[in-house]
């Protein structure tokens, strides 16, 4: 089955609490298999820095899902915990991001594969390395060879 690769991070409410939240409503669906957890760490806000620190965390799944629909089922866990779009990069509830999928290049409207700004953000690097230090690498090397 697919593996893919997620980040979550939170800097509202009870950040830790709402990553845990996050993780229980990803493994109660039937159509996702959650293979690995990262420990939650405290990083400083990236991007839009004058917004509390954030809690992140990465995760492993398998899936037969394709990628938008992975996407998608993200998103409505996003959307079912409360969360509302305000200003890009700015504070949230919960932030559900597909990392990578398999080691599909993909440039779409809707999707980029891997995620545009993984290779520079250590806050998802450094989870992500704790259970896949190989696709942590292939995101770092994508980035060297532009
Ligand atoms: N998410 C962002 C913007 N900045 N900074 C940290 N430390 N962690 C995040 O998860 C984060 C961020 C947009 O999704
Ligand atoms: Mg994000
Ligand atoms: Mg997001």
């Amino acid at each position: 089955m697919p593996q893919a690769w997620l980040s979550l991070g939170a800097n509202l409410g009870r950040p830790a609490d709402q990553l845990k939240d996050a993780v229980r409503r990803l493994k109660a669906r039937r159509d996702i298999r959650v293979t690995a957890s990262s420990t939650i760490i405290i990083t400083p806000p990236w991007g839009k820095t004058d917004q509390d620190e954030f809690h992140n965390m990465a995760v492993a799944v398998e899936t037969d899902l394709s990628p938008q629909d992975l996407l998608d089922a993200c998103l409505s866990i996003e959307e079912a915990m409360g969360r509302k779009r305000n200003e890009k990069w700015g504070p949230r509830l919960i932030d559900i991001d597909l990392i990578a999928y398999e080691k599909l290049v993909i440039d779409t409207k809707g999707l980029t594969l891997p995620h545009p700004y993984a290779h520079e953000r250590d806050f998802v690097l450094r989870p992500l390395r704790e259970i896949a230090p190989r696709v942590a690498d292939w995101i770092e090397a994508r980035d060297r060879s532009g």
